[in-house]
């Protein structure tokens, strides 16, 4: 199997995608879906396969500017010839083009990526994008020209990744197009009264039954495509290190749309940190400690997805405070992990001592920690993505 590069999507998919398949990122028309097809490539070629982009959308300068934003190095691998261009665009643009292979006139396009195909066994070939193809081939054709890529991707054992706008097609020829791939993976906004982010999905993959979650997701730059959890809640006593370790885990790089937090009051001193974490991006957030503050605990951790709760490891006194604040953030319903911070005292109790007085079901993992010396905060945040995202 080969890896897609897109962080979550290989366990979605049964491990990763067959050699030679198609796969489509079939995307609401405002979602990002380019970056999925370049982040596919990028990786694939970092780990030494070879590939082409057909691009329709841009000249090839801009494809290679974009690939820059997000970090990639296209141009290196186009001089050491790891990669070249199908220019589709520069022509109707009356502009010259130096890529390998140029189309001047669309009825050339099926044999000059069928030839792309064959330049690259078990490559990568990147199609964007299937919808200007479409407007430029019509219908009828575009069906045909798909399956015949695909049947000699599958030949070459070439993947072959299609980016697809879903504009206001006929719903025939959309049917068509999806029964024409391998793997089918829908890109929308998520809509709460206001859209609130973006997700990916797989509708369909024809070497697995996939698993059908929705994975919010974010295009950052650089960085690509990152999957997104918007809130983690770190809860936990006065004292117990929560500061300390929003601080620890926050990686600055990032930046995402932080509208969301005018919303709280600014006179209440809140840790609010952004990782950034193995094709992860999460937003967490400390709540206050002392009890004056716990009127406002379940405002601050309404829709947190998953939570921290910090104890001191060597004040067991604190621990009966600690189950408070599991109940009042309402973290009883949400995946949560203890994370048993001050590991470096003399007097720390051990995890099992801790989940002894605290009551704990086994379920709940509890990490050690020294969160002042870096210590456990990595192993922390392994154990609450797999809690939230599985393996
Ligand atoms: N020895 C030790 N001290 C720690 C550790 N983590 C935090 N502290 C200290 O504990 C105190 C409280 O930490 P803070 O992060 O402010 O806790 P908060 O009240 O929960 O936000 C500070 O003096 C920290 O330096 C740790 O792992 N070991
Ligand atoms: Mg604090």
């Amino acid at each position: 199997m080969k890896k897609t590069y897109i962080p979550k999507l290989d366990d979605l998919l049964g491990g990763g995608i067959l050699e030679g398949v198609s796969i489509m990122f079939c995307a609401y028309p405002g979602v990002d879906c380019e970056a999925f097809g370049y982040q596919m490539l990028n990786g694939r070629v970092e780990d030494g396969d070879r590939g082409f982009i057909f691009t329709n959308v841009a000249e090839p300068e801009t494809i290679q500017y974009e690939f820059n934003s997000y970090g990639w190095n296209l141009e290196s691998f186009i001089d050491s010839e790891k990669v070249f261009f199908v220019d589709g665009s520069s022509s109707f643009l009356g502009a010259p083009s130096e890529s390998k292979y140029t189309i001047q006139d669309y009825a050339e396009v099926e044999d000059v990526i069928l030839d792309a195909i064959n330049d690259i066994p078990k490559g990568i070939g990147i199609i964007n994008n299937l919808s200007v193809l479409i407007d430029y081939m019509g219908n009828g054709d575009t069906i045909d020209i798909i399956k015949n890529w695909n049947q000699k991707a599958k030949e070459n054992e070439t993947t072959l990744v299609y980016i697809f706008t879903e504009w206001d097609y006929d719903t025939g020829l959309i049917q068509k197009i999806k029964e024409s791939m391998d793997c089918v993976v829908d890109l929308t906004t998520i809509e709460e009264r206001v859209i609130i982010g973006q997700g990916f999905m797989v509708a369909r993959a024809s070497w697995t039954e996939p698993v059908e979650t929705m994975v919010l997701f974010f295009v950052v730059q650089p960085g690509g495509v990152k999957v997104y959890v918007p809130k983690i809640l770190v809860t936990g006593p006065y004292n117990s290190g929560k500061s300390s370790f929003v601080k620890a885990i926050t990686t600055e790089s990032v930046s995402v749309d932080r509208k969301a937090l005018g919303a709280f009051p600014t006179t209440i001193a809140m840790d609010i940190g952004h990782v950034d974490y193995k094709g992860f991006l999460a937003d967490v957030f400390g709540t206050p400690g002392q009890e004056r503050f716990d009127l406002i605990l379940n405002v601050l951790s309404k829709e947190a997805v998953g939570a921290f709760i910090m104890v001191d490891s060597t004040a067991p006194k604190t621990f009966a405070r600690a189950k408070e604040m599991i109940r009042k953030t309402r973290a009883e319903a949400i995946p949560k992990i203890i994370v048993a911070n001050k590991q470096d005292l003399p007097d720390a109790l051990s995890p099992e001592e801790i989940r002894e007085k605290m009551k704990l079901k086994k379920d709940i993992p509890i990490i050690p920690a020294v969160v002042t010396e870096k210590k456990g905060i990595e192993e922390s945040l392994d154990a609450l993505l797999k809690l939230l995202y599985g393996d």
